[in-house]
């Protein structure tokens, strides 16, 4: 086989970089710098767009983003960001909030964390509505956990490019993902102190405050999407905290749910109200968006929860490598349904395949950085492929099945290199 990859299971072990999963609660510094945070944080930037303008103008609309999305970090697409893997190689574990992907289905609001409440209400309760002020969330024991943000659209495109049949929506490669750690109040102690009533409750719907979504010339409302009272009262995290800093206005600010596991989606920004239900709930994003349709899908299949397994390369697409000159090649693993048992590599095509290192920590619903040495690389072109197991025995696929909006693609992508 041409310039043969190397199995290395001795490979060192990375140490070091262990994660900060210590149980604390919110500082109480910290807790001052976030009760300050919001009104500087949005109210420069809302300066900055207005330098030049004179008196009276009326402000020109903020940018889809806040944040810069510099090309050598991102895609961008609009209203959507994504992060490119060729600039992760430095990274950490966790992606930090300025290099994280941005998908919005309208643009990023701004919110005054002063005056903003979060509202549970709904025929699941026992008592009436409850409402959280920021400060309120802020004073709740919190929790940190560590988990991936994934689009259900993250690698779409390979829909196209591999397998010949497009689908609609924004063209993502693979990097419509991020981890960070999410530290804020578990939905169920919330749930709890709205008095849910855990034997009525069905479904739960967290709604967002951002502007409400048109489409098919209807306005459908808010971005809100239910969930099972099962999950919610599971792991379900009302986060307030993005990798130890006040979520940044484009992730949620000032507080967004994160539903471990699940397509992004579920994960709403800018939460507002939580709908607590004794029956199931639907909204455009359970029953229009977000389920298998088209292909061989029957008009029933069930809306889309948990993510599949996939991987990723950190190189450029198409990568280039100097012949002759021994590399370690990086990627990295993860699925919806547990934590990575396996990743195998192949240089030619899926001829012959090999065990990468698994490198670091292996999160549940995040990811394992993976990497394989190349000893003695040839001149030629190249097929990199990347094949992961979890911990429930699911294995990428050569092909997945079509559907019309390109959700899931967990086949194996085919990373075209050249040595030269
Ligand atoms: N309120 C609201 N929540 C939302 C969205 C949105 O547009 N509005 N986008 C969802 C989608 S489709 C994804 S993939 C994730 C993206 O999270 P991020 O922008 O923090 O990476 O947020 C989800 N939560
Ligand atoms: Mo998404």
């Amino acid at each position: 086989m041409p310039g043969e990859l190397t199995d290395e299971r001795e490979y060192l072990e990375e140490r070091g970089k262990r994660l900060a999963g210590d149980a604390r609660g919110i500082s109480r510094r910290r807790l001052l710098q976030m009760a300050a945070a919001g009104a500087p944080l949005i109210g420069s930037l809302g300066a900055a767009g207005r330098a030049g303008a004179a008196p009276g103008d009326p402000a020109p609309p903020p940018p889809p983003i806040r944040k810069p999305t510099p090309p050598e970090w991102f895609v961008n697409f609009g209203t959507n960001a994504e992060m490119r893997w060729d600039a992760v190689g430095d990274l950490g574990y966790t992606i930090p909030n300025e290099r994280f992907f941005v998908r919005n289905h309208t643009s990023t609001p701004t919110i005054d964390a002063a005056t903003w409440r979060l509202r549970i209400d709904g025929p699941a309760l026992r008592k009436g509505p409850a409402e959280f002020s920021y400060p309120d969330l802020l004073r709740l024991h919190s929790r940190e956990i560590t988990a991936f943000v994934e689009c259900a659209g993250n690698g779409r495109s390979f829909f196209g490019s591999q397998q010949g049949t497009p689908a609609a929506g924004t063209a993502w490669g693979l990097g419509a993902i991020g981890v960070a750690r999410w530290r804020g109040v578990p939905l169920s102690v919330l749930l709890d102190r709205a008095h849910v009533d855990p034997k009525r409750a069905v479904d739960v719907m967290p709604e967002g405050l951002d502007a409400t979504v048109v489409a098919g010339g209807v306005d459908q409302g808010h971005v809100r999407r239910p969930l099972s009272i099962g999950k919610a009262l599971d792991d379900a995290l009302v986060a307030l905290e993005m990798n130890g800093e006040p979520l940044p206005p484009d992730h949620g600010f000032p507080a967004r749910l994160i539903v471990p596991g699940w397509i992004g989606v579920a994960s709403i920004k800018w939460l507002g109200s939580i709908l607590v239900s004794d029956a199931p709930l639907t909204s455009y994003w359970n029953t229009v968006q977000y389920r298998f349709t088209g292909g061989d899908y029957p008009a029933d299949s069930p809306p889309l929860t948990e993510q599949v397994v996939k991987s990723a390369w950190e190189l450029p697409r198409p990568a280039t490598l100097p012949a002759g000159v021994p590399v370690t090649l990086r990627g990295r693993s993860w699925s919806g349904h547990g934590r990575i048992r396996r990743v195998e590599v192949s240089n030619d095509g899926g001829a012959t395949w090999h065990r990468a290192h698994l490198r670091g920590p292996n999160h549940r619903s995040a990811w394992v950085r993976w990497s394989i040495p190349w000893r003695n690389p040839e001149a030629g072109a190249y097929e990199l492929l990347a094949r992961a197991t979890d911990d429930r025995g699911d294995t990428q696929p050569d092909t997945v099945p079509f559907n019309a909006n390109g959700y899931l693609f967990g086949a194996v992508v085919r990373h075209a290199l050249t040595v030269a």
